[in-house]
């Protein structure tokens, strides 16, 4: 082979490589997918709030991509998760994101909750929940007791405190979202505990070949158990609760009230145990974090931060007596907007003010690793838009009430909300973040709302959804 032609397989070699490697800053290999369970974006430092201490969040943040305004098309774990793995607005058409990466020679791994785990449930008896076991290389699920772990127990909406450890509200059970313990413990006995240190495990034994490690902690999901020295730092005399005022009032619909309110629970009546949620959801979210510190210093002191995507979000919010309001599955911000941070090697950290929707993460990561988006995938990368293309990004996010009852389009001054019965919200987002005004029935909306109408009709037909 003389010189000419041994240059000319060098050159194309070379130019192959490339191609292939194009959408990779610094040849990005491997993705640590990190989800929370029942996380709002609002609680967090590096999204504004004043109290919950995130430090570990905070300092991934600052080294990375932070979208502010990041939505859930979910509205619960079960088709938020089955949604986002699968970047499908509704169902689980077409394969999903780690069993492609599995199909394209990554090791795959789930630890924790991943797709919908019963929490309690699956997590006291250690088992599977509603997993897709073809997604992975291996699998591990981490065990807890849950409410019964020992310590000062509280049912708050029945305004029970505790240290017995008999008839406590768990698994199935109608008060089980009430439910705090400050656990006696370490903390070694829960399962988010067991999940950093898997992880960590996994970090080490995988960090010469492409990984997708996908840790699902369970918390700040209810129970709400942590160590007692999480507790101390949220006091639940100090805690101000939200503005509340009757919902109707405020010209929401009955449609859009979800299943636990103060006005039909017992929760209600007891303004410092809602204190007491606060403050219980406040200590599992830092608790929460601090599982993430001890995966994230390992991902460092392996040296893996040049070629690991690190992906954290949430699979939705949660209200907390916000509207009067409790849990999920409600198309409100509380519940919709959720924490999205990549840290992307090569990229600089910055914020995200353009709407994205966590179907989006889905093909942002095959981009991100060279391999080929399925056509079942609806979601878009947001990597073009990252590297400052001109290409359009999003102009609204969509989400999902379960069995089509509603459906809501986010942009990024607005938040219009449609129900079943015709009944709609609109929030002017800038002026009125907490969504006390429903201008709906507002004339010098008219306009606004014809457009998001529209805006929300195309995009259910974009997304194979029949519009209702
Ligand atoms: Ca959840």
């Amino acid at each position: 082979m003389n010189f000419t032609v041994k240059l000319l397989i060098i050159i194309s070699f070379a130019f192959a490589i490339e191609s292939s490697y194009a959408a990779q800053p610094n040849k990005i290999k491997n993705v640590l997918f990190i989800i929370a369970d029942d996380l709002k974006a609002s609680v967090l430092a590096c999204y504004g709030d004043k109290i919950c201490q995130t430090p570990n969040l905070d300092k991934l943040a600052s080294q990375s991509i932070v979208f502010d305004r990041a939505y859930c098309q979910g509205l619960s774990c079960g088709p938020s998760r089955t949604s986002l793995m699968h970047s499908r607005y509704l169902g689980s058409e077409g394969i999903n994101l780690p069993e492609h990466l599995k199909n394209n020679g990554w090791y795959t791994v789930r630890v924790g909750k991943i797709y919908h785990m019963r929490v309690p449930y699956d997590i006291i008896h250690g088992i599977d929940g509603q997993d897709i076991p073809s997604s992975w290389t291996e699998k591990f699920n981490s065990k807890g007791a849950e409410s019964h772990t020992p310590g000062d127990y509280a049912c708050l909406n029945k305004n029970i405190f505790t240290k017995s450890l008999k008839n406590r509200e768990s698994s199935g059970m109608k008060n089980r979202m009430f439910v705090s313990v400050i656990s006696e413990g370490d903390g070694s006995d829960q399962p988010d505990v067991k999940s950093a240190e898997k992880t960590i495990e996994l970090l080490n034994q995988r960090k010469n070949e492409p990984f997708f490690i996908a840790t699902g902690l369970v918390r700040p999901h209810y129970p709400n158990v942590a160590p007692k020295e999480f507790f101390q730092n949220y006091p639940w005399e100090k805690i101000d609760l939200p503005e509340l005022r009757n919902p109707t009032s405020l010209g929401i619909p009955a449609a859009g009230h979800p299943r636990i309110t103060n006005s039909n629970n017992s929760i209600g009546k007891y303004p410092d145990n809602q204190k007491r949620m606060w403050s219980a959801y406040y200590a599992t979210v830092e608790f929460m974090d601090r599982q993430i510190g001890r995966i994230l210093d390992e991902v460092d002191r392996l040296g893996l931060k040049s070629n690991t995507a690190i992906i954290f979000l949430s699979d939705h919010g949660y209200h907390l007596g916000e509207h009067g309001f409790w849990q999920k599955n409600n198309l409100h911000e509380e519940v919709t907007r959720v924490p999205l941070i990549a840290y992307i090697p090569g990229l600089a950290p910055r914020r995200i003010n353009e709407v994205t929707e966590l179907v989006d993460i889905y093909p942002s990561l095959t981009e991100l690793l060279g391999v080929y988006k399925p056509k079942t995938v609806q979601g878009k990368s947001f990597l073009p838009f990252l590297k400052n293309k001109t290409e359009d990004f999003r102009n609204s996010a969509l989400s999902l009430m379960p069995g089509k009852k509603g459906y809501s389009i986010r942009t990024e001054d607005f938040s219009y909300i449609r129900y079943q019965n015709g009944a709609a919200e609109l929030y002017n987002m800038n002026k009125d973040p907490k969504q006390l005004v429903n201008l709906i029935q507002n004339p010098e909306h008219k306009q606004t709302i014809s457009k998001l109408d529209r805006e929300l009709n195309t995009r259910l037909k974009e997304a194979d959804l029949v519009n209702n």
